[in-house]
């Protein structure tokens, strides 16, 4: 993943309330460490960047899912001021602000910057001098931090896509890689390169931990040896995190591959296309119709609220007609 966005601000008639609903989010999480609020920043924000309208007033927004009385006293301020006084506020208190920084470097959560801040370490030239304080994953984050924080044109991941295309057809012919996350969803620029990657030999039911992270180690070797990975963030038995190259020309990117079996490829195909809030609406719709959706399979629940077994799967679509949920293509999910 990268680190959480605001909603698209592409056709967003209410995108300075969102920006602002966002940075309260942000802040929950980070400072704060609400998930419960931060969750709730961030569903309001996704239900006004949807709104195809303009919205007047807090009342109005109300309307909405998501919206309750106080988030709407805050759009009324925002709408009649401009500003949101509490965010004034948690800017200019220096705490929060180096909190915010330092959580920006990949590896760095909530905890370990509360704990860095407790140190006094508050910038990245104190980070720069603390080195014995970091893991090898926050030391290659403060390493390529400038070249992280940009974003990757979608020509660039085109042709970093073809990179690993072509490379692991020499390894295995019967490779399938599918670049999901915003790329998928059509955007013109990415925080990072999600690469899903499956292959006919491998399936759930005879899932060998050996093979699928031997099977992952030499798609990474790979893609070291031709030059495109450079950094090792963290190897797992099906996910790699990492960073990559196109050339020296070109910043490091962040680059994520997971090695998904082949029954479960849509199911996956679909998580980790996003957007994680687009995702959030369809597994509550699922629910809704009596199916249990996560990364791995679609599921029915029975009236014991035990999940049966997965219902087979054979694209995208399946999903959602499985569950009677009006199909989306994948530029159409950026909610
Ligand atoms: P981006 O351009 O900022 O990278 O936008 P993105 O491609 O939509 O976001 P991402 O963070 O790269 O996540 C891509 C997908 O991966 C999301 O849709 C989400 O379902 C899934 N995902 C992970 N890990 C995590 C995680 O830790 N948190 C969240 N919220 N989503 C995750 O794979
Ligand atoms: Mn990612
Ligand atoms: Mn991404």
């Amino acid at each position: 993943m990268s680190k959480r966005k605001a909603p698209s601000s592409e056709n967003n008639h209410n995108n300075d309330i969102c920006e602002v609903l966002t940075e309260l989010a942000d802040y929950e999480k980070n400072v704060s460490r609400n998930i419960y609020k931060y969750n709730a920043y961030r569903k309001a924000a996704g239900v006004l960047a949807e709104h195809p309208l303009r919205i007047r007033s807090g009342d109005e927004a109300k309307n909405l899912s998501g919206i309750g009385k106080k988030i709407a006293k805050k759009i009324d301020e925002i709408l009649s001021t401009g500003k949101l006084r509490k965010l004034e506020n948690i800017h200019s208190d220096s705490k929060n602000a180096a909190i915010n920084l330092l959580t920006s470097v990949t590896g760095i959560g909530p905890a370990k910057a509360h704990s860095l801040v407790n140190d006094g370490i508050t910038t990245l030239e104190d980070l720069k001098k603390n080195t014995d304080k970091l893991t090898h994953h926050q030391l290659i984050g403060l390493k390529y931090f400038e070249d992280f924080e940009k974003r990757i044109p979608r020509e660039e991941i085109k042709k970093i896509e073809k990179i690993i295309l072509d490379e692991l057809k020499n390894l295995d012919a019967d490779y399938q890689v599918t670049i999901c996350g915003s790329y998928r969803r059509g955007k013109v620029e990415s925080g990072d390169i999600d690469a899903l990657i499956t292959h006919p030999n491998l399936t759930s039911d005879k899932i060998d931990k050996k093979i699928k992270n031997e099977m992952l180690t030499s798609i990474v070797q790979v893609l070291e040896k031709c030059g495109l990975i450079t950094d090792t963030l963290s190897l797992g038995e099906t996910k790699f995190m990492g960073a990559c190259r196109f050339d020296s020309e070109h910043p490091t990117r962040r680059i994520d591959i997971r090695l998904t079996p082949h029954d479960q490829y849509y199911c996956s195909i679909l998580y980790f296309t996003g957007s994680d809030m687009f995702n959030k609406a369809m597994r509550a719709h699922a629910l809704e119709n009596g199916f249990t959706l996560n990364e791995y399979s679609l599921r029915p629940v029975g009236v014991t609220g035990i999940p049966g077994e997965p219902v087979e799967i054979n694209s995208e679509e399946d999903v959602f007609m499985c569950i009677d949920f009006p199909y989306k293509k994948p530029e159409d999910r950026n909610c």
